[in-house]
């Protein structure tokens, strides 16, 4: 019988497909429609503890072969994600699903999850060291000392499963270090990539920028990305205890990219660019071509070729 559950932390999910934060998960209708998918879990719009509207728009534009945006973290604020994860986790006992955070500050970000630890919520937290668009706010997860600072004040208290939502490394040097940082705390996941931040997408016709924020400056998603991604989920699930589970995002359109997330040692993929342009349907047919694989190839689960990728030497 072919399956494609996974199992994160000892969470069990019955498909490993669901959307990348940020993507159709603002508001309480887009939350509703990804339950009624075939997404085997979702997360929530990256939370702040106020509500914030965000950056100027025009602030996402559209690629021949992927995304660009620099939203600037618009979202409805922590109380409305928290109560929708627990009223869901009420009605649907048993089922984990993800609370993405990403403070503007670690005192932001500590109050939150002090919030969250003091709740009935259940489920995970994805804390979002990578938001490339918040105007004087650098990544998190390219200052690698604020990265360890952030996680020893959040597991000096925080007693339920968590992961980090990282940045793209472009450096082996750079996956040994976020590794040697990350495999000291008892982290649940890595969820990675976030966008390639700060990309410029140039308008010929009329010689500006293609959005307003940030002088134009946006981070990328969709196909173009793929490699990158690849990279980022092998080059982690080789360096990570293997209690640490890796979440693949970025240029998943099919389920061969799916397939091939899983093959660099991904438990559980992500959706954001090709889910925004196609909506909920997408987990039904990346399912469907990503079953079709796996049976041509005789596999039925996806532990039978997880991280399996081969080298040519
Ligand atoms: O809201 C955004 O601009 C945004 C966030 Br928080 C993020 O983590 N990644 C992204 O591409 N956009």
């Amino acid at each position: 019988m072919l399956t494609l559950e996974t199992t994160i932390a000892g969470r069990h999910f019955d498909r490993c497909l669901m959307n990348a934060a940020g993507v159709r998960c603002q508001s309480s209708r887009d939350l509703d429609a990804l339950v009624q998918s075939r997404a085997g879990a979702y997360v929530t719009k990256s939370a702040t503890p106020a509500p914030r509207p965000g950056n100027p728009s025009p602030r996402m534009a559209t690629m021949p072969h992927g995304s660009f945006n620099s939203m600037g973290l618009p979202n409805n604020g922590l109380a409305y994600y928290l109560d929708y994860v627990i009223a869901d986790e009420q009605k649907r006992p048993g089922k984990t699903n993800f609370l993405s955070l990403a403070g503007t500050s670690l005192d932001d970000n500590l109050a939150m999850l002090h919030e969250i630890n003091d709740s009935a919520y259940q489920g995970f937290v994805e804390l979002n060291l990578s938001c490339p668009n918040v105007p004087g706010h650098p990544q998190t997860g390219y200052d690698f000392e604020a990265t360890r600072q952030t996680l020893e004040a959040v597991f000096d208290f925080y007693q339920k499963p968590l992961g980090v939502k990282l940045p793209p490394y472009f450096d082996m040097a750079h996956f040994d270090a976020i590794a040697g940082i990350l495999n000291q705390f008892p982290l649940s996941f890595v969820t990675t990539i976030n966008s390639v931040g700060n990309g410029l997408l140039v308008n010929f016709e009329t010689e500006t920028v293609a959005i307003k924020p940030k002088g134009g400056f946006g981070g990328i998603g969709g196909a173009s990305i793929k490699p990158t991604a690849l990279a980022n989920v092998r080059a982690l699930a080789q360096r990570l205890n293997p209690d640490i589970a890796v979440i693949g995002v970025g240029g998943i359109m099919s389920g061969r990219d799916a397939f091939e997330h899983i093959l660099c040692g991904a438990s559980m993929l992500q959706i954001g660019t090709q889910f925004g342009y196609e909506g909920p349907a997408i987990f039904a047919r990346i399912a469907k071509e990503l079953g079709d694989i796996m049976l041509l190839k005789g596999y039925t689960s996806i532990e039978d070729f997880r991280g399996k990728l081969k080298t040519l030497d």
